[in-house]
């Protein structure tokens, strides 16, 4: 694979200052190594997380409009697009309605990458692909430098894993870079019973649990942790407040976890939690107002018929 790469936080900045706050967090983009990743993929095919099924139906279900409506002469670029099994259907529809498909895949894992770059020309015959490994979260100064109309993908409810404020924050920064006439694709999973919710986020399988403590891993292997997994327990925890789903890692036990390259010892009382992830679950009117405050109107929705997940075309 020929991809470009921008420069990344390590990881320890993360965990020192997660680590040392009250209550403790992690955050979830400390998820995404090789392991975390191909764990993700995982969680994408179980049948308690419905989230990618049902966006896959719509994007087949509903593929020619959306290519239509974003408009000619397109370039597709997706944020965090992983590798990029459900952008297939859209690529397809593309490469049918155009003759050709130019992709623009952004991912921090390289191995996503790696993998969508191995697999995308064997289904699409012809395609032009530009991997660039970044994390689009701190800034997209590559959106910029794309010639044509551009159709930035950013599916997957990936938005939902950032607090109201930096969902709004970010497609203000996306739409920053977009020029007349381009559009983002935002898809976007809704608020509904937690007996459906928690499944997704507490499956039968511990493929959840396993991508969870996949952090306290990755701490032990990049920084020299002493982390036991098996005093560490997997929760799912739906906050219907602030609508969301929420992870935590509850130790077990009484203990402390020394972390090497830190100089740490860290503390952790018997129940205590580490937050992880929020995933937000939202309504039509949260998605209007994130598409307002950061200018851009919501030209079309497209849903499934119990409108479990919505995908948005916002036109800058
Ligand atoms: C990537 N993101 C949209 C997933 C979600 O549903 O919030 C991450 C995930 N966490 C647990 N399961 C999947």
């Amino acid at each position: 694979m020929n991809a470009k790469s921008l420069p990344m936080p390590s990881i320890a900045d993360d965990v020192e200052a997660g680590l040392l706050a009250s209550p403790k967090t992690l955050p979830p983009r400390l998820f995404y190594d090789a392991r975390g990743s191909e764990l993700f993929e995982q969680i994408t095919t179980l049948p308690e997380y419905y989230l990618t099924l049902i966006e896959r139906q719509i994007l087949e279900r509903h593929a020619a409009e959306i290519i239509e409506a974003a408009g000619p002469d397109l370039r597709v670029v997706e944020l965090g697009a992983g590798s990029a099994v459900k952008t297939v259907i859209l690529l397809r529809q593309l490469a049918r309605q155009q003759g050709s498909a130019i992709f623009y895949p952004v991912d921090v894992s390289s191995a996503a990458l790696e993998d969508a770059s191995e697999r995308l020309p064997r289904e699409i015959p012809g395609i032009e692909l530009h991997p660039l490994i970044a994390d689009y979260t701190r800034g997209l100064p590559f959106l910029q430098a794309i010639r044509g109309r551009k159709l930035i993908l950013y599916i997957g409810s990936s938005i939902g894993n950032f607090e109201p404020l930096e969902d709004s924050a970010i497609l203000a920064h996306i739409r920053a870079s977009m020029s007349p006439g381009d559009a983002i694709l935002l898809g976007t999973d809704m608020r509904k019973s937690p007996d459906l919710l928690l499944p997704a986020y507490d499956d039968s399988r511990g493929v959840t649990a396993e991508f969870n403590k996949n952090i306290l891993v990755r701490i032990n292997r990049e920084l020299g942790g002493d982390f036991n997994l098996n005093y560490f327990a997997h929760r799912a925890v739906w906050n219907s407040v602030l609508s969301r789903v929420e992870m935590h890692l509850e130790s077990r036990v009484s203990q402390r976890v020394n972390i090497r390259e830190l100089a740490m010892s860290v503390p952790f009382d018997r129940g205590e939690t580490t937050h992880t992830e929020n995933s937000y679950k939202f309504t039509p009117a949260m998605i209007g107002s994130i598409a307002s405050n950061a200018g851009l109107t919501q030209e079309r929705i497209w849903s499934d018929s119990q409108e479990w997940f919505t995908v948005h075309l916002l036109r800058a």
